[in-house]
């Protein structure tokens, strides 16, 4: 993918046609890696307030300072949404924090992780430590592969899948697609849930309508959650969640004070709040 995004004076720039005309600025204190993979740039970049950021093709994945609001609620709205998540997977989101997440579900049994760049994993491994250890778990599985193919490959097989795709430019392109969202079905188990990367309404509006339109197409029960990431673009972002059983707008199962205790953004109340659109927003579904 052409990379847009500039560095100047100290500062990254991040420009991408997806959101034209705005661009979020962070400066800089080094660059730690800058190399091209088999599928897109990595770069990874000490900031001077935000901690270490991630870049994949020219577009912020994350940053230290507010990467736990992602990863949580990607993580964390599905999987309380399920009464008894065992089997999981979970595509893209090579830096880790999704598994870190999935990780503290005792519940769960087994945990497939398919990541198609290796490189984003290795990168991680050595600059994120405290997102690349949610790969230090028995229960994870790492296939390096396409996650179209990999699902495609699987037939009742998940209580819970998670995408944690890179925006729909690049190597994450086919994961915005009706066939995949067919496939993630057809790999759920009874009673399952689906729960992908989301865009956010300001600014991808008709992606947030695409995406809804699969989604209601294949499943009896879907919704939209977001929240606030402060460096994606517009400063939101949400998950597309379809369901064949389970209600999605507020959590089955209760969670410990313990398990509360190592969160800082998902809560009970904010998996509930997390889908009251605001009224622009509801024509969108
Ligand atoms: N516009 C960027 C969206 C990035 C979503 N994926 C981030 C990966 C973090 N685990």
């Amino acid at each position: 993918m052409k990379n847009y995004s500039k560095i100047l004076d100290g500062w990254f720039s991040e420009i991408c046609p997806m959101w034209p005309g705005i661009a979020l600025s962070l400066e800089i204190e080094e660059v730690l890696y800058s190399n091209k993979s088999k599928f897109q740039q990595i770069d990874m970049f000490l900031t001077k307030n935000h901690g270490k950021m991630l870049v994949l093709d020219g577009i912020i994945q994350l940053t230290q300072s507010d990467e736990f609001a992602y990863q949580e609620m990607l993580a964390h709205v599905p999987l309380f949404a399920h009464p008894n998540p065992e089997n999981i997977l979970v595509i893209g989101g090579g830096d880790g924090g999704i598994l870190r997440e999935a990780n503290r579900h005792d519940c769960i049994k087994n945990i497939d992780f398919c990541e198609v760049d290796e490189e984003v994993i290795k990168v991680c491994k050595e600059f994120l430590p405290d997102l690349a250890c949610g790969f230090d778990d028995d229960r994870v599985n790492v296939y390096i592969a396409d996650g179209n193919a990999f699902v495609q490959e699987r037939t009742n097989k998940y209580d819970v899948i998670i995408v944690d795709s890179s925006d729909p430019i690049g190597p994450g392109e086919a994961l915005f697609e009706p066939l995949f969202y067919k496939n993630l079905k057809k790999a759920l188990r009874k009673d399952g849930i689906i729960a992908t990367q989301g865009e956010s309404f300001f600014l991808h509006k008709e992606c947030v309508k695409n995406l809804m339109k699969i989604t209601k197409s294949l499943f009896p029960f879907y919704a939209y959650s977001y929240f606030l990431v402060p460096t994606y673009p517009g400063g939101n972002i949400g998950i597309c969640l379809g369901s064949m059983g389970p209600e999605l707008k507020k959590p089955y199962r209760a969670m410990t004070e313990n398990f509360q205790k190592q969160l800082k953004y998902y809560t009970p109340q904010i998996h509930k709040a997390s889908f009251v659109m605001p009224n622009f927003a509801m024509n969108l579904f």
